[in-house]
């Protein structure tokens, strides 16, 4: 967030990565994954003001676990009454240990999960789901995999797997592959009273009702959604905003692409300013209107402009790029090329924690993803409103994208490419990447040098 010289910034993030206010990609599991992993999520504004201030309340609501004496939950305590005191304590999981500290001898784990349930009924007495764990096998929590705990569970008959770290405090719980729908479950953290920050989209029309709901229900920041930032409508947004919620409400404005844009945004008050238009690899906005530029440009650009405003001003008002990254090293480049941070809509849709449906087409598995232009995504506001507004023209395809896991897996391994490359340009930081990374130009021989060529891949070997 826009700090001034000397001070820290109110918000910051772990990891420079953000997931897109799309329909198709930030609802509340992902904002929940993508923070657990240090980065921000920011919940589509696409949907009813009480909807989205739902989703906002259960990222900020959210918590993973806590640890309960033995002596709240007796042997005749049902599985029933259990989940009414997860319920109102607001947690979906708990453990209960013999001297209700986290490091006692672990009695039980439950957990409000449906899948759970549905091979319980609610009048079941604790004595017999708790049983399992007198067979209880502690592990490393840092080092046992998922694979090698999902052995464990089914070598010992467990229907969860507790992991503890090397000072004996519960971490982590693996859950047996589920009966149902054959998934493995991830592991779940229990860390106690965390929470985790959560972003929202607004729009430039009904911010008087939207603003104050989304606040009400927790969100840290705010963002303006739209592809045209450069425009009367963000400023008469963001100083409404400033005057009657207060300059600690943050709201990033955007999109922009150059330096005019940018200056516009900044004296209008944006605590962030996001930088792209017609890049999203679900956006036809240069195709259908000729709107636009190039993502690398316009990021140099706006960030130029971002130092020149900082010396002017003392005031640094961080940069996002949003849109456009299509292979890992592309992060690393937008960061060499002076982003503070990456706003990503393909990249997140991929994963399991997304919020669309996962297709199989001969034999592979894709996720659904589609812009917040297409008719798709704006339907919402046809049915909300009820009426019928004038058919528009898209600006945004309905498309698949491969299936790729969960997300902290691919978080992880996106991660250490970029240190690994920040490695090879001698940068411990990113402004220091900034400093010392050297960007040049390539031509289009060279990114055919740049991959495997003139070989047959094996794996291709005798196929047609
Ligand atoms: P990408 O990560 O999929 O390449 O791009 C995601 C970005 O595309 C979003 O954050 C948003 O700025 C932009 N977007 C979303 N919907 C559309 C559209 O329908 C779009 N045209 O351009």
């Amino acid at each position: 967030m826009k700090f001034k010289k000397g001070e820290e910034p109110k918000i910051s993030m772990n990891i420079p990565m953000t997931s897109a206010i799309m329909q198709a990609v930030s609802n509340d599991k992902m904002a929940i994954a993508l923070a657990k992993e240090g980065g921000v999520s920011f919940i589509y504004g696409s949907q009813s003001i009480e909807a989205e201030a739902a989703m906002v309340s259960r990222v900020k609501n959210y918590k993973s676990g806590f640890v309960s004496s033995d002596s709240n939950i007796k042997p005749t305590t049902t599985l029933g009454e259990i989940l009414d005191l997860l319920q109102k304590t607001g947690h979906s999981t708990m453990a209960v240990t013999k001297d209700g500290t986290p490091t006692g001898k672990l009695l039980g784990i439950v957990t409000s999960r449906d899948y759970r349930i549905s091979r319980m009924s609610l009048d079941t007495k604790a004595e017999t789901f708790m049983t399992p764990f007198e067979k209880l096998v502690y592990a490393d929590a840092d080092t046992t995999s998922l694979t090698k705990a999902n052995d464990l569970i089914w070598e010992h008959k467990l229907n969860m797997l507790p992991l503890v770290d090397k000072n004996q405090r519960l971490r982590y719980m693996v859950f047996r592959k589920d009966y149902t729908d054959n998934k493995e479950h991830e592991l779940e953290l229990i860390d106690e009273n965390k929470r985790y920050i959560v972003g929202a989209g607004i729009n430039t029309r009904d911010y008087a009702e939207r603003v104050p709901a989304l606040l009400k229900a927790g969100a840290d920041v705010l963002c303006i959604d739209s592809s045209e930032g450069f425009s009367e409508w963000q400023r008469i947004t963001l100083r409404y905003i400033h005057e009657h919620f207060g300059n600690d409400v943050k709201v990033g404005a955007g999109n922009v692409v150059d330096a005019e844009g940018f200056r516009f945004l900044a004296e209008a008050g944006a605590d962030f300013i996001k930088v792209g238009i017609g890049g999203g690899s679900i956006c036809i906005t240069r195709e259908t209107k000729g709107i636009g530029r190039g993502q690398a440009t316009a990021l140099i650009d706006v960030c130029a402009e971002r130092d020149r405003y900082y010396e002017e001003t003392g005031v640094y008002i961080p940069v996002c790029s949003d849109g456009g990254i299509v292979h890992d090293y592309h992060m690393t480049l937008a960061l060499a090329m002076g982003a503070d941070f990456l706003m990503l809509g393909r990249y997140f849709s991929r994963f399991d924690e997304s919020p669309t449906d996962k297709v199989k087409v001969n034999g592979t598995y894709y996720k659904e993803y589609w812009g917040e232009g297409s008719n798709r995504a704006r339907n919402w506001q046809r049915y909300d409103l009820g009426g019928a507004r004038k058919l528009s023209f898209e600006e945004g395809v309905d498309s698949y994208v491969p299936y790729a896991g969960p997300l902290k897996d691919n978080v992880n391994i996106t991660l250490s490419k970029i240190r690994s490359t920040m490695c090879n340009c001698g940068a411990l930081t990113l402004p220091e990447l900034r400093e010392k990374a050297k960007i040049t130009l390539v031509s289009a021989t060279s990114i055919v040098e740049g991959g495997s060529h003139d070989v047959i891949l094996k794996d291709k070997f005798g196929r047609d």
